[in-house]
Order: C-alpha cells, then sequence, then structure tokens
C-alpha cells in the first residue's frame, strides 16, 4: 500500500459538514476547538477500513494486543503526519488566517494510561499499522483518565481528567459488535455431567474504535475500547407489572466498570472493580477475536496459525481462562484440545519485577466473580501439577512456589507461564533477570519459551513530530527515509567532527530550550536560563526510580554554590515531571521536598542563575513532547535491577541528550550503543547491589563516611526547606535512613556527585558536548520501537511452533 493522496476538495465538503453540524453558517465561525474537532473528523471520515481478515495469510498471524493501558496521547498532529497531509492541511488553514499547530494545542491527551507500560503499547501500535502487521489493539474506553496533577503550596492535588470521551472525533463507535458479559453466579450440573455457569449479572461491552494509521501506507488499523452499558437497564418483567419505579436492574452499575483508570504504577491495586475491569474487557477481546476468526470460515483448531494474543504484563490473563471456558463450555471441545489451541495462542510480557507489582488475587474474590474461571484455574493447576511432580518428585517446597493456586490465591504471572507459548522480558539485562531470579524453575522446564524483546519508541511521534526543526536538519543531511528506518541515523555520526552541523544542532537545541522556558514561565511563572543546561527527569514517581537521589544532589550543589568552596559549577535547571499515585504517601512527600526545596533556592539571591528547580505540574505526553526535545541531560537513575526497561532514556537520547545513569534497564544497552564516553554510568551494579543487601545494608554508616552527605541530610532535618518544620520530610527521611532502603540511595549518592561534576566539565566545552550529543542521535537507531516489532515478529508471533 502506498500513501493515501489528499484530496482537498472531499476535505472541504467534510470540513463544512463539520461547521453544518455545530449549527453554524461559515467556517469562520467556529471556535478554535471547534475547528479542532471539525479538521480531525473530516479527516476521520477518509480514512481507509482495514483489510477484511479472509485475506490474512495463513502463518502471518493477527496480533492481538490485550492492554488494561494505552497511553495514546493526542492524536491529530500525529496522524496528519502520518498520513502524509500535515502540510496540506496547515495551507488549507492558513488560508483562513488560522496555524494549524495552534489548533492542536486544543486537544486533550487522551491519558488512558499511568506511564511506561501504556505508552509502550501505543508505540506498537503504531510500528505494527507502520510495518503492515495486522493488529488490533484491545483496552477499555475510561471515562476518565488518569489524574490531572497541581500543586497546591508544593503538594499533589489530584482531580478527575475529563477529557470528554464523548465528543472525540476519531471515535466510531460500532454497535454491531457489542458482547455480552456474564459475572457473578453460579455454576450447575447438567444431566450429562457438563457444568454450565449461570452468571448474576450481564454487561454489554460497547466497541469504540480508534484508528491507528501508518506511517504513509494508507494502513489504519483499530485500537478498539470497550465501553461499559447495561444490556437492558431496566428488568422489563417489573417494569410491565407496575412496579417501574424498582426496575432499574441490580447488580452492578454497569457505568462504573469503565468510569476510571486505576492510578497505580508498578503497584497492585487488588480490588474487585479492578478484576471486573479486567475480565470485562478480556471477555469481549476473546469473544471480538473468535468471531473474526469463524467470520473468516475458519475450525478453531486453526486459531493458533491466525491469530496471536499478547498480554501486556498479567492485567489481562483472564483472557487464558475465558478462552478455555468458550472453548470447552461453548464449543464442547475436551480438555486437551482446548487446552492446545489456547496454549498455542497466549504470548505474555512482563515489565517489572518489583514484588509488589506482580498480581496475585484472593481465591473467594476470583471465584465469586468468576466461578467457572476458578474451577477452570484449578484444572490447569492440577495439569501443572504433574508435569512438576514428574521434573521433582516430592519437592513441596518447590510446588509451593511454582503452583498457580497457592495460599488462596490465584498467582498470574505463573498463569501466563504455564498456559502461553512465550514470555519475555522488555530489556536484556531484565530478561536475564526474569529467567534468573523470578522464573528459573520455569526456564528449566521450557526454556524455549522465553525471550527477550527490548523496548522502543516510535521516532514518528518521538522525534518527527516532537523535533520538527531536528527532523529537519536530518532530512537535508541524510536525504533518506530515517523515519521507517532508524538505524539509517548512522549516517549522521561523520557530521559530529562538522563545527558548522554541531552550530546548527546546537541552535536547534537552544531554540528547543526557549520553547520550553516559555512554557515553564506559563504555567509555574518559574523565569529559567536557556542558557544553563537543561536537566531533565520525567517518569512516574517511585522510591525505585529515585528522583529523591537527584534532590539530594540538589541540596549538595545548593550548599556548594553558597560555601563558595566547590569547583566552579555550570549553571543548571534541574526540571521534573511526575505523578505519584494519590495513595502513595511517600511519592507524594518525595514530591512536597521537592517543590520545597525548589522554592527555596530559586528564590535565594545568592544563587543568581547557577541552579533552578523546577517541578512541571501534571506532566503527561503533550508535556513529554516539549520537555524531551530541549533536554541537555536524562537522567535515569534507578536502582540497579529495578527498572525493567525504560523508555524515557530512549526518547531523551534520540533528541541528543547525554544520560546520567545506572547500570539499569534499557540503560545498559544504550551505553553499549552510544558509547561509555558518551554517557555519564555511575553507581552499584546489580551484583554489586545483591551484594550489598547481603553484607546487611546500613544507611547510617554510608552518611557517617560521607560529610556533604551529612550535611544535605541535617538540612532535610533541619527545617531549613520547611519554614523550620523539622517534621516535614519524615517519610522521606525515614525511607532514607530507618530500617535499611531497598533502594540503597545514600550507597550511590557518592558515585552520583562524581557523575554530576563530569557533566558539568564536559559541558564547559561546548563543542564537544555537542559532538557527543550528535552521537547519542546517530547511534540509538536501534531503540525505533518497529525494531522491537521486528524481533517480536522473529521470535514470537511468527517464529516456527
Ligand atoms: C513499565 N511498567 C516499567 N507498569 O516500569 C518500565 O521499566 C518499562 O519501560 C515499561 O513498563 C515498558 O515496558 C509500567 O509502566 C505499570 O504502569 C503498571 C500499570 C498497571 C498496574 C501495575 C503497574
Amino acid at each position: 500500500m502506498s500513501q493515501p493522496t489528499f484530496k482537498k476538495d472531499v476535505f472541504l465538503a467534510a470540513l463544512s459538514r463539520q461547521w453544518h453540524h455545530f449549527g453554524l453558517h461559515a467556517a469562520e465561525e467556529m471556535t478554535p476547538h471547534q475547528w479542532w474537532q471539525a479538521v480531525s473528523a473530516a479527516v476521520a471520515e477518509q480514512l481507509t477500513p482495514p483489510p477484511r481478515p479472509e485475506a490474512a495469510e495463513k502463518g502471518q498471524r493477527h496480533v492481538n494486543y490485550i492492554s488494561m493501558e494505552f497511553l495514546i496521547g493526542r492524536l491529530t498532529g500525529n496522524n496528519l503526519i502520518n498520513l502524509g497531509w500535515y502540510d496540506d492541511i496547515a495551507a488549507i488553514l492558513k488560508g483562513f488566517n488560522l496555524s494549524l499547530t495552534d489548533i492542536l494545542e486544543q486537544e486533550v491527551d487522551p491519558a488512558l494510561g499511568n506511564g511506561g507500560l501504556g505508552r509502550l503499547a501505543a508505540c506498537f501500535l503504531d510500528s505494527m499499522a507502520t510495518l503492515s502487521q495486522p493488529a488490533t489493539g484491545y483496552g477499555l474506553n475510561y471515562q476518565y483518565g488518569l489524574f490531572r496533577q497541581r500543586f497546591v503550596d508544593g503538594k499533589q492535588h489530584e482531580s478527575p481528567d475529563i477529557w470528554q470521551r464523548e465528543n472525540y472525533p476519531w471515535f466510531t463507535h460500532n454497535a454491531s459488535l457489542a458482547v455480552d458479559v456474564g459475572m457473578g453466579g453460579k455454576l450447575e450440573k447438567q444431566a450429562d455431567g457438563r457444568t454450565v455457569w449461570r452468571p448474576d449479572f450481564i454487561l454489554r461491552g460497547e466497541a469504540w474504535d480508534l484508528p491507528v494509521v501508518g506511517y504513509r501506507n494508507g494502513i489504519s488499523q483499530p485500537l478498539r475500547l470497550w465501553e461499559a452499558t447495561h444490556p437492558a437497564p431496566f428488568d422489563l418483567g417489573k417494569f410491565n407489572d407496575g412496579d417501574f419505579l424498582h426496575a432499574e436492574q441490580h447488580g452492578i452499575d454497569a457505568a462504573k466498570l469503565t468510569k476510571v483508570l486505576y492510578p497505580n504504577d508498578n503497584h497492585q491495586a487488588g480490588k474487585r472493580l479492578r478484576l471486573m475491569q479486567q475480565y470485562f474487557q478480556c471477555a469481549c477481546a476473546v469473544a471480538d477475536i473468535l468471531r473474526r476468526h469463524h467470520r473468516a470460515g475458519r475450525a478453531l483448531a486453526e486459531l493458533p496459525d491466525y491469530e496471536v494474543i499478547q498480554l501486556n504484563d498479567t492485567h489481562p490473563t483472564i483472557a487464558i481462562p475465558e478462552m478455555l471456558r468458550i472453548l470447552l463450555d461453548e464449543h464442547q471441545l475436551e480438555w486437551e484440545a482446548a487446552w492446545q489451541i489456547t496454549s498455542r495462542t497466549f504470548a505474555y510480557t512482563n515489565h517489572t519485577l518489583m514484588p509488589e507489582a506482580l498480581e496475585c488475587w484472593d481465591e473467594k474474590l476470583v471465584r465469586s466473580l468468576l466461578p467457572r474461571h476458578f474451577a477452570i484455574i484449578k484444572q490447569i493447576n492440577a495439569h501443572f501439577k504433574k508435569i512438576v511432580d514428574k521434573q521433582w518428585p516430592g519437592d513441596e517446597a518447590l510446588w509451593g512456589k511454582l503452583a498457580v493456586l497457592h495460599n488462596k490465591q490465584v498467582r498470574m504471572a505463573n498463569l501466563c507461564v504455564v498456559a502461553g507459548f512465550a514470555v519475555n522480558g522488555v530489556a536484556a539485562l531484565h530478561s536475564d533477570l526474569v529467567v534468573k531470579d523470578l522464573f528459573p524453575e520455569y526456564h528449566q522446564l521450557w526454556p524455549q519459551k522465553f525471550h527477550n524483546v527490548t523496548n522502543g519508541i516510535t521516532p514518528r511521534r518521538w522525534l518527527k513530530q516532537c523535533n520538527p526543526a531536528l527532523s529537519a536538519l536530518i532530512d537535508e543531511t541524510l536525504n533518506t527515509e530515517w523515519v521507517t528506518d532508524l538505524d539509517a541515523l548512522k549516517g549522521l555520526e561523520p557530521y559530529a567532527e562538522d563545527a558548522g552541523f554541531r552550530e546548527t544542532f546546537r541552535q536547534i537545541k537552544h531554540r528547543n530550550k526557549e520553547k520550553l522556558a516559555a512554557y515553564v514561565k506559563d504555567v509555574t511563572g518559574i523565569v529559567i536560563n536557556p542558557e544553563a543546561i537543561f536537566d531533565i527527569q520525567i517518569k512516574r514517581l517511585h522510591e525505585y526510580k529515585r528522583q529523591h537521589l537527584t534532590l539530594l544532589h540538589i541540596i549538595a550543589r545548593y550548599q556548594e554554590i553558597l560555601s563558595k568552596k566547590g569547583p566552579d559549577r555550570v549553571p543548571r535547571v534541574f526540571l521534573f515531571g511526575a505523578k505519584a499515585a494519590p495513595g502513595y504517601y511517600l511519592a507524594k512527600n518525595i514530591i512536597y521536598a521537592i517543590n520545597q526545596v525548589a522554592a527555596t533556592i530559586n528564590n535565594d539571591p545568592r544563587v543568581k542563575d547557577l541552579l533552578k528547580v523546577v517541578f512541571i505540574p501534571d506532566y503527561k505526553v503533550s508535556v513529554a513532547e516539549l520537555m524531551i526535545p530541549a533536554a541537555d541531560v536524562s537522567e535515569q537513575v534507578s536502582t540497579a535491577g529495578k527498572e525493567a526497561s525504560g523508555t524515557g532514556n530512549m526518547k531523551l537520547a534520540l533528541n541528543g541528550a547525554l544520560t546520567v545513569g545506572t547500570l539499569d534497564g534499557a540503560n545498559v544497552e544504550i551505553a553499549e550503543q552510544v558509547g561509555e564516553e558518551n554517557i555519564f554510568i555511575f553507581g552499584n551494579t546489580v551484583e554489586q547491589v545483591k551484594a550489598l543487601k547481603a553484607g546487611g545494608y546500613d544507611p547510617v554508616k554510608w552518611r557517617k563516611k560521607d560529610k556533604r552527605l551529612n550535611a544535605v541530610l541535617k538540612a532535610l532535618e533541619s527545617g531549613e526547606f520547611s519554614n523550620g518544620d523539622k517534621q516535614a520530610f519524615e517519610m522521606l527521611l525515614n525511607s532514607l535512613l530507618g530500617g535499611g532502603d531497598p533502594y540503597l540511595v545514600l550507597a550511590d549518592f557518592a558515585a552520583y556527585e562524581e557523575a554530576q561534576q563530569n557533566v558539568d566539565a564536559l559541558y564547559r566545552d561546548p563543542e564537544e558536548w555537542t559532538r557527543r550529543a550528535i552521537l547519542n542521535t546517530a547511534r540509538v537507531g536501534i531503540f525505533s520501537s518497529d525494531r522491537s516489532i521486528r524481533d517480536y515478529q522473529q521470535r514470537i508471533w511468527q517464529a516456527k511452533r
């Protein structure tokens, strides 16, 4: 397929239908927001529908990517770029005296995800459409996405994210795809010995599709988001009997189910409503996949030849027993046949090793909500026990570790490994730890199931769209289509030695910094100097990500500036963007501490321009698109072994930021690619972290032996940053110093200080800094999500089974 041609007359006709629809008489009467809606809807009308499923070749499996989260970000600009229509539409709007960039600012980010996992899903959909990999994304159509964040006296306050999905112009609703989903109730044994499930209540899943537009290839395939409604909101019997005041159906209020995204990142909520969301989404997706398969006239046994279901972490695991249930109960297959089909269809991606994020569900909860699924899980467990008994006869302790059902809990990750044909981690180091630390015995049983697929990011959004000036420079320098072949950026390497190119590269970065500075002024009132180093740390707020390590460094830097004794510091602006889960009090205390320290430093005239600290509120995809192109330094300072991959690290390096990072997640591979002289690696390695813990990590010891560290901690304890309130940062201080911090923040402080001094030293030599920044851009092409998708195809989806 080739690039779709833009038809101006068709577009203008569609546009006029839009303003008519608003009840207006002329385009000029539209508000900027209506313009955004009208342009989006007029373009959406012209997208080609995805190819018919029958067209799929055997062996090219259709990918069904099930994820609780798709953090897609604004769609209109991205779709125009991918279609290749951006300039045409900009020209039309210019005729109306409007700027397309301004109009695009009208779009509220669809924030249907928490962080990395959800954003990865969005990048993968983009790459699959671009690579012509037939795919459907399956998720939930949340009424409220991730909460909005603002700061009141330095503290995080949350408010609901009203993104007005009802008027989102990219949605198409297809009523004929609705699926009915049962929940609750009980099992009944029938005369023929079969069990039937009699659910308590039925919900309806309505399908809302967003288009995923491939890059200039005419492909558009659906991200299908399910919304819960009632099939019959009223009990018609009661209604007709005249009891219509009580005729509203009992059970769950359907609208509640898809009302809100759970705001936890790397932490399990364990709530009944969350399990209901998971099952609802999976039941809708599995029904939709089977419907497509049947419509194409294929036999059930062929399902794994045509379809693969990729589970984005364990949140959609319940799709596995759902598939078995349908095959066993609705199609009356025998266990072995149903198992063969299911276990060759599902693959699972693990995104975390953090124990608190590994999903376990209370047996009682699962049984009461999904009695049939629970019975099926028990059966899977019993079959699996035979395999374990054979391999490790009589080893009850080991069975306790490997069982799917244990201690009245259902362990979702174990279920995925047992029932799936593939398991993958998301960066080389992480995949290694998945095998060695998380699933060693499973690996012994089924070594061929385990894979690594290092994450990636889409170059469409994360370079071409967010950094148009740098993209234009690359276009004119390389004169090749690097957007779909990011390895082509290697061609920039020789230009690192070209003074003229370096000057242009530096100017582009400077203009991006000016743009960010204007935004910072606008939303926070803080004035920052684009000549300073822009040091950027953007990610969810979590102890393991260690934003508080950066905070300690900032305080040390402040003290040094005041003492006038330290090395000459280069002016630096530390910019943070991060949301804390609303119930994660320690994370909120860290935000508060950063904001308080920021207020003190920013208002201290002695510091002048040498140091500024800015916490940008309400960090989201559109803010990332502003911050990333403006970064000089990328902070990736998690405790080694804790960050599965990270993807912000890739976006920042691609846009020419130098990383200050630990040997964690994909930082390891970034260092390999860019070369160790072009990255600031510091801190304890995974092995050293393990050894430190084994030796009994004692934070007080680390405090005692480092004067600077002691002074920093003292300042936090003294109330200096909190108007004399000595308790203000108690939680933070306790996490660092009390009962042994599992993230070993103090143990990496000294090495971090040194890395930061090296940053300053290098920045004093702008030519050398720019040279290294260019080499970062040139050498990280491998982190394109196109490469990740090709890896999935080769290693998992299309691999010989
Ligand atoms: C993230 N996980 C990893 N989980 O932390 C990050 O290293 C990785 O780059 C990214 O996945 C993509 O592989 C993550 O974002 C969540 O947000 C879950 C959401 C649902 C509840 C549990 C955490």
